[in-house]
């Protein structure tokens, strides 16, 4: 079964201090996506950064960084709701509005590292609904299992109708559940059936964790945004090594990476606006 590749090449936490290869403004956005799509990713998750590299959710950075890579690829966009920990939900929110193809919807308030990711139930209802009304399909980012059942609930409330439902398994966030495979099978066995899923495993855990997401029939996920390193002491040069390591990853077990089109069919994406 063929895999999609998404990349993640910027996120909410880290900085250029942490890595100078990381992308922030929308012409290196655009740039590191492009890469990776040539690579095989086709899915890009994207946050946006001000002009001060702070997390934003100003809608003509996000409509600027949209146009800069769909001048360059058809990669299929999700644009993250997470945003950053300081943006209030409801400027998160409204990202959706420029309809990417995909978004970001985290459905739990927790604990993130040292601070708190608001994500209020009124309010994650409310953006699961407009989601619906838009066609923009919920990209489900589940840290814990409980993550798991609030998706299932808002689906039982028919707020999550697009079958099938798209999970990602986030492991490693301090808050979240911790980066083992013990976790990852708990996960993997819990989820509905005939669902999409893939593993994010963020930090040192990375590797291992992705490859046994591939090995068990998950999707991927690659990027700076989850690792900084390509191994302990060797920072990444940049998210294209991240992603090739995942297309070879997924390679070695016999699962060809999915084109766009491919995409698009397995996540039975609403046609574009
Ligand atoms: N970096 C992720 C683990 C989102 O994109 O909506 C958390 C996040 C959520 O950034
Ligand atoms: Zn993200």
């Amino acid at each position: 079964m063929s895999v999609v590749i998404t990349v993640a090449p910027t996120g909410p936490i880290a900085s250029k201090a942490d890595n100078p290869a990381l992308p922030t403004q929308p012409q290196e956005i655009a740039g590191a996506v492009h890469q990776a799509y040539l690579a095989g990713a086709s899915v890009a998750h994207i946050h946006l950064r001000d002009s001060g590299d702070r997390p934003t959710a100003d809608l003509d950075i996000a409509r600027r960084t949209m146009d800069l890579i769909a001048e360059r690829c058809p990669i299929l966009i999700q644009l993250s709701t997470g945003v950053g920990l300081a943006v209030p939900f409801e400027e998160r929110a409204a990202l959706v509005e420029l309809r990417p193809r995909m978004a970001t919807l985290n459905p739990c308030t927790m604990t993130f590292g040292s601070g708190e990711f608001r994500n209020p139930p009124a309010e994650v209802a409310r953006l699961a609904r407009r989601m619906q009304e838009l066609g923009v399909k919920p990209e489900l980012e589940i840290y814990d299992t409980g993550h798991l059942d609030a998706c299932l609930r808002l689906r039982d409330a028919g707020l999550l109708s697009d079958w099938p439902l798209q999970f990602s398994l986030v492991l490693g966030v301090a808050g979240g559940m911790a980066a083992t495979a013990d976790n990852l099978l708990t996960m993997v066995r819990r989820l509905p059936p005939d669902c999409v899923w893939q593993v994010i495993a963020v930090g040192r855990a990375n590797l291992e964790l992705t490859a046994i997401g591939l090995a068990l029939g998950g999707n991927a996920r690659a990027g700076l945004e989850d690792a900084l390193y390509l191994r302990k002491g060797e920072l990444s040069p940049g998210n294209l090594p991240l992603v090739q390591r995942a297309v070879n990853l997924a390679a070695a077990l016999d699962r060809p990476t999915a084109s766009v089109a491919e995409t698009t069919a397995l996540l039975r994406l609403p046609p574009p606006h």
